[in-house]
């Protein structure tokens, strides 16, 4: 990943909080599940009905047109407005993810079906290990409770994620140079996955997914470095042993599998010590602020007990 660069996101473009609420407050009361519908029209967000989470930042949200402008996903791009610009013809219906492996049930599940389960909104920070911070208000549900479905065996120890893999519309796999390899794949300990905290996102804002933020299913992990929520996901398979991840496999030195958010251990080219929180000011500014220790969750410190954390970053 290359280095931090400014976001080109002047505050004027912005969409302020109060907006998004009455239209929220509008979106719902319109019918949730069956407007869905509507999301068989390929790039259109439909509203998407939630029930409050546990889970609420004490903090000002950033706006919803920075959340869907300002992205990572090199299968649409590498620059910051790819997502944005070039995933207008994905296709996010239909949509089915495998769930395989070592489970006593494994099934593929349908989209429409993930979107009936107990469905919440939580508004979580997210760190990018590039230095840039969001604090988001999604809507999804635990991933313990797609788990529980198809029944872990005793032998599983961690989960692992796949990307959806199509060229023909996601201009970023195409042609000669290839960013990465793909699909792009990700993976958690088993404990991780299961902590109460690590969801599956199908919705931001009141809304499912736009394309460029991982419509129709994405991974959030928030005491977590932004790479491993991995986005479109098609596959989730219980393993055994640790699973490739993508940012290891393309520079393992610079990005470890557990990345855990941590001021205290800086990337080999940057310090990770500070955050520019997107849409507050410039990056000198003093909105520039302090990292927290697992991005403020310290909740999950217990799942790393006796491990060294600077060693496994
Ligand atoms: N499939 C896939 N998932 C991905 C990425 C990607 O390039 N491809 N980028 C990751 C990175 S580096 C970050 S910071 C987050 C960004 O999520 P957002 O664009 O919704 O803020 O998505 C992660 N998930
Ligand atoms: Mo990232």
């Amino acid at each position: 990943m290359p280095a931090y660069r400014p976001p080109h996101i002047p505050s004027t473009d912005i969409t302020p909080r109060d907006i998004y609420l009455s239209r929220r407050n509008f979106l719902g009361t319109a019918a949730g599940f069956a407007a869905l519908g509507l999301a068989g029209q390929d790039a259109m967000a439909a509203p998407l009905s939630a029930a409050p989470g546990a889970y609420k930042l004490d903090e000002k949200l950033t706006p919803l047109d920075a959340v869907t402008s300002y992205n990572n996903f090199y299968e649409f791009g590498t620059g910051k407005t790819d997502p944005k610009e070039n995933a207008g013809d994905f296709k996010p219906t239909p949509w089915t993810v495998k769930v395989d492996g070592l489970v006593g049930k494994p099934q593929e599940f349908n989209i429409e079906d993930l979107l009936k389960y107990q469905l919440e909104e939580r508004t979580y920070r997210m760190r990018c290990v590039e230095g840039w911070s969001m604090a988001i208000p999604w809507i999804g549900f635990p991933l313990s409770a797609l788990l529980d479905k198809v029944e872990p065996l005793g032998s599983a120890k961690f989960v692992s994620f796949e990307t959806v893999v199509r060229p023909e519309e996601m201009p970023g796999q195409r042609g000669l140079f290839q960013p990465l390899d793909w699909p792009y794949v990700e993976g958690l300990r088993l404990d991780e996955a299961r902590h109460p905290l690590t969801i599956l996102a199908v919705g931001l804002y009141g809304e499912t997914l736009p394309n460029q933020n991982g419509a129709p299913i994405r991974l959030v992990v928030p005491w977590k470095y932004g790479f491993k929520g991995i986005k479109s996901i098609v596959r989730i398979s219980l393993v055994e042993k640790q699973p490739e991840t993508t940012w290891k496999n393309s520079n393992a030195r610079e990005y470890g599998f557990f990345s855990n958010v941590n001021p205290n251990v800086d990337h080999p080219r940057w310090s990770q010590a500070h955050e520019q929180r997107i849409g507050e000011g410039g990056v000198f500014s003093t909105q520039n602020r302090p990292t927290l220790m697992f991005n403020g969750y310290e909740e999950v410190a217990s799942l790393y007990t006796g491990m060294d954390l600077k060693a496994n970053y």
